[in-house]
């Protein structure tokens, strides 16, 4: 097939407008229960699951279609302590004195503190990377575009799929997070992008009551 061809759309599924309707109040229902979790049981996930969850991440749109993405699933114990012990070492300094007193006021309702027992215990951490370079085929080194956005929404769509499958999430950002590309063992053309810690909640896990407030439609949106 040559670089500009084109083929038909067959995969596109027709909804009735009542089906329409229905699916998206299920699917908001759905994407309500979505909670970051932080307080993880060490039960054991399938590979599989991880799995087609990155494959759905893999289906996000993407500036020229380069997928601009790498995932590194980790379920290795010695990997993830040794995450654990770097994360760790850089939310001390966050959390006791080069933070903003306003940036630290923000997160008290959530609760947080340098304390991230769930990089051990919980069976998956997936590192998201950005990659800079690389272009839709293996080995390219072509220019990539677009590619916070891009990895944005990978990312977006790898939580909508944990979350689908059954699993909770959390987001997690260390700063900096550039020892996540060494222990990775990650090329000069990626970043690190976000940590996602995907397993199963703890039975006592608890969300902060702040975490729940979401913003009403009118305050999130415009018709115009
Ligand atoms: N990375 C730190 C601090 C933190 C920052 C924000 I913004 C949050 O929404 C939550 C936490 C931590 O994980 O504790």
């Amino acid at each position: 097939m040559n670089d500009s061809a084109h083929i038909p759309l067959t995969d596109y599924t027709t909804f009735s407008q009542d089906t329409m309707i229905e699916k998206s109040q299920k699917f908001y229902e759905h994407m309500k229960t979505r909670h970051s979790i932080r307080s993880f049981s060490s039960k054991p996930v399938a590979k599989e699951i991880i799995e087609n969850a990155l494959l759905a991440a893999g289906t996000s749109p993407s500036g020229a279609n380069h997928q601009p993405w790498h995932f590194v699933a980790i379920s290795s114990n010695e990997v993830k302590q040794k995450v654990r012990q770097k994360a760790e070492e850089h939310e001390q300094k966050f959390y006791s004195g080069k933070t903003s007193k306003e940036w630290l006021d923000a997160l008290k309702p959530l609760g947080t503190d340098a304390n991230k027992p769930y990089l051990e215990i919980a069976p998956w951490l997936i590192a998201v990377f950005s990659q800079k370079t690389g272009g839709i085929d293996e080995g390219q080194k072509k220019q990539n575009y677009y590619i916070h956005e891009s990895v944005g929404i990978a990312t977006g769509m790898l939580i909508t799929a944990l979350h689908t499958a059954g699993l909770a999430t959390l987001t997690h950002t260390p700063k900096p997070m550039t020892f996540l590309s060494e222990i990775c063992n990650r090329p000069d053309n990626e970043r690190p992008y976000m940590l996602i810690i995907a397993g199963h909640p703890a039975s006592n896990a608890t969300i902060p009551a702040h975490a729940i407030k979401k913003k009403p439609l009118s305050s999130i949106s415009t018709f115009l």
